[in-house]
């Protein structure tokens, strides 16, 4: 369908999993771009609605229950809560963000899995499933963990492998374990439902193969062909789990639906959300970014069933299959769903020269952004959007993110308009001035500014926005050389018409770029605005000279971007690498164990609780502290290492863990007549063995 047939738009970005912090590689990914994208739709005046929310199923929580110590709903609970906050932050415009542990999410996802079951759309299968004797219970996708078949890469997971990408079944894993015993598993049988993906395959190819080989990014179709050339398989549609939604059958305790089933439904019950709220006035999950009065209750099937309806998924490249090829099947199976436009996909965003991820701290995480550059959400989407991984993987550096910070939105965007305005204050009384008559330069311009929107349009409506964005840039960087070439600061003495004029076209520029640049920095394009002291703009006025009316009074000025110094950017490294170092520490195996010893040998270590009365450095040591302790037989002196990890008056008072007798030694021409006791952790770090309960010194250790 060409681009003027269609009448609304439904654009999802991918849910994320409620099970741990999102990074900045997946703003990239799924989130920032499908912001601009929205944001451009709606400033154009077209009918959208844009939907996310989190995915609150699947192995991946109650994995991460187990690993916090919890329940998998205070999970799905806590980092909804965190994401959540944060898209906000991030100038996200959702129109709703929902959750897909609601119980209209739950009943979306039985229908339609009940109207394929109806169908006979699905198929009944016994077989055999990796089962875990010692916990119970059968190990589904993240349950399971093994070397991956085709990278070996040796902690593949039994859905997918992370390293390589690959889409796996647990049984092509080698050398599988349980992820909650460490066990071997057997396989044991049980019965599941399957989508026969091969029995779309002629489907797929007309729709995709065929109809889609010049719209769809070469990426994306290069991976759904493929996936179809090597031929589709059953893929089963529900798991043995207990958490999750469970399949609307008589026969199917404790079976819940597969979660790469439900998820993508998740856009459907959001939108349903969407349009009860707005009906009922009941807000509970939306923001309305757009005004919804007169819709009705039923109206989110138009932006899912009607044919008029351009569908298009935001996505990482991970997801891929999951959006082109299962969900499509799914959707076209009901015979009531309209299938995706497009699924602009986005390959992945590295970080300093290697792979994001959040497990081995190499990452950065959105709300610790946040929490540092709280007033900086602009300069992050930038640097994101003039580095997105749309052919192929790129690279976040924290140098270029200060770079394009200091040398783009600082030195072209933020002075252009600092001029403008400065010189407006300085001979205009903060007001527009008149436009006398035009020169070349003038004419050139303007000229050019006219060509904008139509270029910028243009790399959006193809999914190209790296491209819009060095548009936007290009805009400031039109603005900029205009004033340079112009330079209206000589003039004021003898010319002050001629300087009118200058700015009243520079200030036209400004005008233009607050509208343009909207979806990309939405909190400047805001600021942005009020200085200039105008309301919103719809994109197709942009492009134009008069934008402002002369005589016009500008509102405050204020700095729109601050640069960024040396300091800051190294510590934001000195963070990345420390926390990596952690991690590594962290998930290292404990020291193995040491010679065995006969209990004779044991015995003679006289082991005692004492109790430290003074601890004081000594001179010319970085190391050592001098304590005395109190035996309960004597108080004596005992010199300890531990001076780089506990400063003397901390320690004092602290009941200890001593050997008595130890052969005494001299150091530092000191005699040390004992030793204390300590463990040293995985990070590097000591810690005092201390009794459980206030306990006399003397008392004997065995
Ligand atoms: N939660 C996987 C991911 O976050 C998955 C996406 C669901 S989109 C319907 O990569
Ligand atoms: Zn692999």
């Amino acid at each position: 369908m060409s681009e003027g047939a269609f009448k609304r738009y439904m654009i999802t970005s991918a849910l994320p999993y409620a099970n741990g912090p999102k990074h900045i590689g997946h703003l990239a990914g799924a989130y920032i771009p499908a912001d601009v994208y929205v944001r451009y739709l709606r400033l154009s005046g077209k009918d959208v609605v844009f939907v996310c929310g989190s995915d609150e199923h699947g192995t991946a929580i109650p994995n991460q229950a187990l690993k916090e110590n919890t329940t998998s709903q205070a999970i799905v609970d806590k980092y909804d809560a965190q994401i959540r906050k944060c898209f906000v932050k991030m100038g996200m415009s959702f129109d709703i963000y929902h959750r897909t542990t609601e119980p209209i999410h739950h009943q979306t996802s039985q229908e339609i899995f009940l109207t394929l079951y109806n169908k006979g759309l699905l198929t009944e299968e016994t077989s055999e499933q990796y089962y875990d004797d010692e916990a119970k219970t059968f190990l589904a996708d993240r349950y399971i963990k093994g070397t991956c078949p085709k990278c070996g890469h040796p902690s593949a997971y039994g859905d997918q492998c992370e390293k390589c990408g690959t889409s796996l079944s647990s049984k092509d894993l080698i050398n599988p374990k349980s992820t909650l015993t460490g066990n071997s598993p057997v396989l044991k049988l049980t019965k599941h439902w399957y989508l026969p993906l091969e029995s779309y395959e002629p489907w797929l190819k007309e729709w995709i193969l065929k109809s889609h080989q010049h719209d769809w990014k070469t990426n994306v179709y290069g991976q759904c062909k493929s996936w179809i050339d090597a031929g589709l398989q059953p893929r089963a549609m529900t798991r043995d789990l207990d958490w999750g939604i469970k399949v609307p059958l008589p026969d199917a305790e404790g079976k819940v639906l597969y979660v790469w089933f439900d998820a993508p439904i998740g856009y459907i019950s959001a939108t349903r959300a969407l349009f009860d709220e707005v009906t009922s006035g009941h807000y509970r999950f939306s923001t309305p970014q757009r005004d919804f009065t007169g819709s009705k209750k039923d109206d989110w099937k138009t932006y899912w069933q009607d044919k008029e309806t351009k569908l298009v998924h935001f996505i990482g490249k991970d997801n891929i299959v999951f959006h082109c090829i299962i969900f499509p099947v799914i959707l076209h199976a009901t015979g009531e769903y309209i299938v995706p436009d497009n699924v602009p996909a986005n390959e992945f965003m590295n970080l300093e020269g290697d792979k994001m991820s959040t497990s081995r701290g190499w990452s950065i995480e959105m709300h610790e952004y946040l929490e540092d550059f709280p007033d900086k959400p602009d300069v992050l989407r930038y640097a994101l959007l003039t580095n997105l991984p749309e052919a192929k993987d790129s690279e976040f550096t924290w140098k270029d993110f200060q770079a394009k910070n200091n040398n783009e939105l600082v030195a072209i965007f933020g002075n252009f308009v600092n001029r403008a305005f400065v010189l407006t204050q300085k001979f205009f009384d903060n007001k527009v001035p008149a436009l006398g008559d035009l020169q070349e330069v003038d004419k050139k311009a303007l000229a050019d500014l006219k060509l904008f929107p139509a270029r910028i349009s243009e790399s959006i409506e193809t999914y190209r926005f790296r491209e819009a964005t060095s548009g936007l840039m290009d805009l400031a960087r039109l603005g900029n050389k205009y004033l340079a070439e112009t330079e209206p600061w000589k003039l004021a003495k003898t010319d002050l018409p001629r300087v009118g004029t200058i700015l009243n076209i520079a200030l036209q520029i400004a005008a233009n770029l607050s509208v343009m640049a909207e979806p990309f920095l939405p909190f400047s394009a805001s600021k942005l605005k009020t200085m200039l002291n105008v309301g919103s703009t719809q994109w197709h006025h942009a492009g134009t000279g008069d934008l402002l009316a002369v005589s016009h009074s500008l509102g405050e000025s204020a700095l729109l971007f601050e640069k960024i110094e040396d300091e800051v950017i190294e510590v934001q490294i000195k963070k990345l690498f420390d926390t990596k170092k952690k991690m590594e520490l962290a998930s290292q195996p404990a020291a193995p164990a040491k010679q065995e010893v006969s209990f004779d040998e044991f015995s003679k270590m006289d082991i005692r609780i004492g109790k430290i009365l003074k601890a004081e450095r000594v001179e010319k040591s970085k190391k050592l502290l001098k304590l005395q302790v109190d035996t309960g037989i004597d108080t004596r002196t005992v010199m300890s290492g531990i001076a780089e990890h506990f400063a003397p008056e901390d320690i004092i008072g602290k009941q200890v863990t001593i050997l008595v007798n130890l052969a005494p030694r001299k150091i530092m021409g000191v005699e040390s007549q004992g030793m204390i006791l300590m463990a040293s952790d995985k990070d590097g770090s000591l810690k005092l063995l201390s009794p459980g309960a206030e306990t006399a010194p003397g008392s004997v250790i065995s």
